[in-house]
């Protein structure tokens, strides 16, 4: 077993840069703690209006919201009726948007999206079909205990063999089920493709791809199978201390945590970040399992795509401050960055964008990806674009067409998994 050499992350300096004080959190928001004397709460999606950029939309997310989806001047939240109260009474306009109350949102049968069992099941029969093409690792357990599942799918996927890994994550937000149905078609294209494709068959015999389909499958299970959709958003851990559950994993990572005022510090929050950097259990296993992809103190993982839902959004690092270029985050780096992230964009139709032109985020994978381990580390916001497709809940008959839609992205990250500034005209300075 040779690493896969590379030289980049160990030239990019690795600055301790000073954490910057977070701004004061208003009390948390969250889907929780609705409660009502008039029956249970009610959950549905907001437009919060007279918002245009992306501070006025951090200002928003500093009151402990998370934003669904942003438009030209307005932004759409899911909030229940104590959150709501309490935008209005900090001065935004809210109008709620029709048919997106949990009770509305079952255009889909059950059936239609994977449960987590059926995900694995699915797994296993696809490894079953291909056992020299697919390996299985439990790369650790979440918080009430399932497994968090690794898929390895390369040629002599049994062996480590010395060639770029390409890891795809999935479902870190609990109702984001469509990523789940994005991971088992990445699975099926690559398998069925192996000999019958020539590039499949060619990226296969020189890349080993890693897919996690679910990073928060206890969130999964708890979104998706009391009967209707809850909308929820973290993992359900509870916080020491406190009566609230979850914390968003996508604030929790290792690299400049709660630095800028893009995550909460309270439990009841959508956005709340935990007590600690990898606090949350499922956050730690997947850090654990990159971590161990570092062979003779070389990470195998150059290229990487969270994949959420939505909005049709190819986004890259960082999320924590609004400038192109930071510390380990080059002029160069952001040029490929950028130049990748908008070809996979033309491949699929999505906008291609620093992710916090939407807004600021810290504790993110992506920041954490590429900030600590050097990886080229990008979010997908797959469909729909807006709330009327669906939200984060489309019809199952749109998960065939829209997760084939990434196909040709997929294929090109691991294409340029070898040396990523080949697509600047680099690699001669950087591979
Ligand atoms: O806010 C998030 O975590 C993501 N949006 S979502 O609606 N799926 O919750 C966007 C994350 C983008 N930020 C970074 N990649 N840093
Ligand atoms: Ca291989
Ligand atoms: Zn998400």
């Amino acid at each position: 077993m040779r690493p896969f050499s590379r030289t980049t992350s160990a030239r990019r300096a690795r600055t301790a840069a000073a954490a910057l004080v977070a701004l004061a959190l208003a009390a948390g928001l969250g889907t929780q703690a609705t409660a009502s004397p008039s029956g249970p709460p009610t959950v549905q999606q907001w437009e919060v209006t007279g918002l245009d950029s992306a501070t006025e939309r951090t200002a928003l997310t500093r009151t402990g919201t998370a934003i669904d989806e942003v438009r030209p001047d307005s932004v759409v939240i899911t909030a229940g009726d104590a959150d709501v109260r309490r935008l209005r009474s900090l001065g935004y306009e809210l109008s709620a948007l029709p048919g997106t109350s949990a009770a509305d949102v079952r255009p889909t049968a059950p059936s239609d999206y994977h449960t987590y069992a059926a995900t694995l099941a699915e797994i296993n029969a696809v490894r079953a079909q291909y056992p020299s093409l697919v390996t299985t690792r439990v790369i650790g357990r979440s918080y009430q205990g399932r497994d968090i599942v690794a898929v390895k799918v390369s040629a002599n996927a049994a062996t480590d063999e010395a060639e770029p890994e390409v890891l795809f994550t999935h479902n870190q937000h609990a109702r984001e089920h469509l990523t789940v149905e994005m991971a088992l078609r990445t699975l099926n294209v690559l398998t069925s493709g192996y000999g019958s494709n020539a590039r499949i068959t060619q990226l296969l015999n020189s890349r080993e791809v890693w897919i996690i389909p679910s990073a928060n499958p206890d969130g999964k299970v708890y979104d998706q199978e009391s009967g209707s959709f809850r909308s929820w958003r973290k993992n359900r851990q509870p916080t020491p201390g406190s009566s609230l559950i979850g914390t968003d994993l996508n604030r929790n990572w290792n690299y400049r945590w709660g630095c800028c005022g893009g995550s909460s510090s309270s439990p009841g929050s959508e956005t709340y970040r935990g007590p600690s950097a990898e606090s949350g259990t499922e956050t730690r296993v997947v850090a654990d399992f990159v971590r161990g992809r570092r062979v003779g103190g070389v990470q195998q993982i150059t290229a990487h795509i969270d994949f959420h839902t939505y909005g049709e959004l190819v986004l890259w690092p960082y999320g924590y401050t609004y400038n192109r270029t930071g510390p380990g985050l080059t002029a160069d780096d952001a040029a490929a960055f950028e130049a990748l992230g908008e070809e996979m964009a033309g491949s699929n139709g999505y906008t291609p964008q620093q992710s916090s032109d939407l807004y600021i985020t810290d504790g993110s994978i992506n920041d954490w990806l590429w900030g600590d381990q050097g990886i080229f580390s990008y979010t997908f916001e797959m469909y729909p674009r807006g709330a009327s497709g669906g939200g984060f809940y489309p019809p199952g008959n749109v998960i065939a067409r829209e997760t084939a839609r990434n196909d040709a992205a997929v294929l090109l990250l691991l294409e340029y998994a070898d040396c990523v500034y080949r697509i600047t005209g680099q690699e001669d300075t950087y591979c």
